[in-house]
């Protein structure tokens, strides 16, 4: 079985964020979603409008996912790699090059963003801060 994992905070969940989790699926068999913890978008300086609790919920509702697991550091990607026995592991192009030292692991896919579309471009349209 091929499995493939991606990282990320999956807040107001969109077409880019489908878009990815397809894509990422098309890879192998069965994906993992590691999705930011609360704590963590803190650090990442990101304020999400739903909770860790919520994005899961959302998350394993979607046919692409296959599991969904916390996202609590920077650091916890190799061990999460080896841990699951993970075959590809993806990320969208805004990152491209970030990841690069988990090739030592796994094959490593930077996917094109969906144009036009973002948690901050929602939030904008919506006159939230
Ligand atoms: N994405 C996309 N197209 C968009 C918006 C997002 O392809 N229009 C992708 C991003 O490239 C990312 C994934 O969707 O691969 C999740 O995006 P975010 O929730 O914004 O995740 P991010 O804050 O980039 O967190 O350790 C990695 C981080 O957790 C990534």
């Amino acid at each position: 079985m091929k499995k493939v994992i991606t990282y990320g905070t999956f807040d107001l969940l969109h077409t880019g964020h489908i878009n990815i989790l397809r894509r990422a699926k098309e890879l192998g068999d069965y994906l993992i979603v590691a999705i930011s913890a609360d704590e963590f978008n803190a650090i990442k300086g990101k304020e999400a409008y739903y909770s860790f609790e919520q994005r899961k919920a959302i998350l394993e509702a979607i046919r692409y996912v296959d599991e969904v697991i916390p996202e609590r550091n920077w650091a916890q990607k190799v061990e999460d790699v080896q841990k699951h026995d993970i075959d590809v592991f993806v990320m969208g192009d805004d990152w491209t090059g970030k990841f690069d030292f988990l090739k030592e692991y796994c094959e490593v896919v930077y996917l094109p963003r969906t144009v036009g579309i973002s948690t901050t471009k929602i939030k904008k349209d919506l006159n939230m801060t």
